[in-house]
């Protein structure tokens, strides 16, 4: 039975805005639909009438509007950018004070920012929700992290709870098996409030830059194991198999194991051999590398990822300069049961580094934009749900519990010992790709970075002094106490130093 109002209403009928109003639906809540081209609105609620809540199709911004419960409840999913604000301004117009505006796409966390204060100069309240899982997640339980005022998350916690992944309370595993009009009940569920305006787009962004680095991590394994030890697909995909049944329990390896033992369907063979060497990007990983340099933060994995893809994505460039320029050659001779061991650990070791970099930026950016992050509750609801959900992010929730402000995740004691256990397995395997010639970017970026967070003393001493020798810069002194700054005519005979 239809009710007079839907609970909440959904614009944008791409296959995101779709699973996502079918998960509602399932979760009991009506939901009223609207899309820019009508015929697909008609299609979507003819083809789902028998939805636990009910679907309702609305052919007008105007009839969509008045469908909706009040404070009404209105999710837009179209592309980010200009089709988002293009959707917002038609919108505000037909809205009610406390009407609440979701935005549950890609969207950068500044245009957030500025989109939830324009709303609510307009009396209404506007929340940025990073929604994670992909079309799968989507369907069946996405990892949510809404950002806005707290009393709009109050009003949009029902659903946002309920169409959620959820994860085992104990273990912290993502529960399986929801299917159409069948949700999961029980378990945790992969959705809290992050903050306030931008900080759940802006998690969200920093989720997609962790994401680019676990996904380079792995290739760059994969890239050790066939191009040093010679292993073919199949067998590569049965060792991330046994892999994901231990520490690096992830959904990125799992479906790495899959999709390495995946058979062309044309050809025969393994698929993976034919898929061309040259990789896409919508921009969230490059995102998280601008931020990170605009807050001076180092979070070079993330961004070895990025540039990784860029390198991959000149195939022709490559492929040309691969006649030309040579590298190293010799026969590798390690054991190579052994080496599938050490390559392991380096792949633990250099996730416990990248995300370490993740938590670092999103710690500097609640200071600048005063947000205050419950890191802890972040790795919870990565848990399930998301690209990035391992067991891996248990331990960091456990690690966030023991010290909520923790410096750096290198610091806390469990992982700490991971990485002595582990490092001399990960030199091993840096030190093979680099004697080899093959590139491990992330691999071998996090060890730097590893090696240089745990260094008191780096050579920029020696920067300093280049920068004042050329540049009259000033540098400070170990004698002396922080914020006293000299310079030194350095090609100066005499060499004065003086204060500045
Ligand atoms: P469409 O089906 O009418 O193209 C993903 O592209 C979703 O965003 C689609 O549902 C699409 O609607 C919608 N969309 C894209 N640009 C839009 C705009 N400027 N206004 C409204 N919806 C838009």
């Amino acid at each position: 039975m239809t009710k007079e109002k839907s609970d909440i209403g959904l614009i944008g009928l791409a296959v995101m805005g779709q699973n996502l109003a079918l998960n509602i639906a399932d979760h009991g809540f009506q939901i009223s639909v609207y899309n820019r081209t009508t015929s697909k609105t008609e299609t979507f609620v003819a083809a789902n009438t028998d939805t636990p809540g009910g679907v309702v199709g609305t052919e007008t911004l105007e009839e969509f509007v008045q469908s909706l419960a009040k404070p009404r409840k209105i999710i837009i999913l179209v592309q980010a950018g200009g089709a988002t604000d293009a959707v917002i301004e038609g919108l505000v117009p037909l809205l009610e004070q406390d009407d609440i505006v979701i935005d549950g796409g890609n969207a950068q966390w500044t245009d957030t920012i500025r989109r939830e204060k324009e709303l609510r100069a307009n009396g209404l309240r506007f929340v940025g929700s990073g929604v994670s899982g992909g079309e799968e997640g989507a369907r069946y339980g996405p990892s949510l992290m809404p950002g806005g005022a707290a009393e709009a998350w109050n009003e949009i916690k029902p659903i946002w709870l309920a169409m959620a992944a959820k994860v085992d309370a104990l273990t912290g595993k993502q529960l399986e098996g929801a299917k159409p009009g069948r949700p999961i009940t029980g378990g945790v569920p992969c959705a809290a409030h992050i903050g306030p305006d931008g900080a759940g787009h802006y998690v969200k962004m920093i989720h997609n830059g962790i994401e680019y680095g676990d996904m380079q991590m792995i290739c760059e394994v994969y890239h050790l194991m066939h191009g040093l030890l010679g292993m073919e697909p199949k067998e590569i995909g049965q060792v991330f198999a046994r892999w994901n049944e231990g520490l690096l329990d992830s959904y990125l390896i799992e479906i790495t194991a899959d999709i390495l033992q995946q058979t062309d369907p044309d050809a025969g063979g393994p698929l993976v051999d034919v898929v061309l060497d040259a990789a896409g990007q919508k921009g969230t990983g490059k995102w998280t590398s601008i931020n990170a340099l605009d807050m001076g933060i180092c979070a070079p994995t993330i961004a070895e990822a990025v540039f990784a893809r860029c390198l991959s994505a000149i195939k022709e460039e490559r492929v040309a300069a691969s006649e030309v320029l040579t590298g190293s050659s010799g026969t590798f001779t390690e054991n190579r049961d052994d080496f599938i061991g050490v390559l392991h650990d380096a792949l633990y070791c250099s996730k416990i580094c990248s995300y370490a970099q993740g938590f670092q930026l999103m710690r500097e950016a609640q200071k600048e934009y005063n947000w205050t992050l419950d890191f802890g509750q972040i790795a919870q609801i990565w848990r399930g749900g998301c690209i990035i959900r391992a067991a891996f992010l248990q331990k960091i929730t456990e690690a966030y519990g023991r010290d909520p402000s923790l410096a750096n995740l290198l610091l806390d004691p469990y992982f700490n010992e991971a990485i002595q256990n582990a490092q001399s397995n990960w030199r091993r395997a840096v030190s093979a790709a680099v004697g080899h010639g093959i590139p491990t970017p992330t691999l071998s970026s996090s060890l730097a970075y590893y090696d240089g967070y745990r260094s008191a003393r780096l050579p920029q001493n020696l920067l300093q002094g280049q920068r004042d020798y050329f540049g009259a810069h000033s540098y400070e002194r170990t004698d002396r106490p922080r914020g006293e700054f000299f310079h030194l005519d350095w090609p100066d005979p005499d060499r004065p130093q003086s204060m500045v």
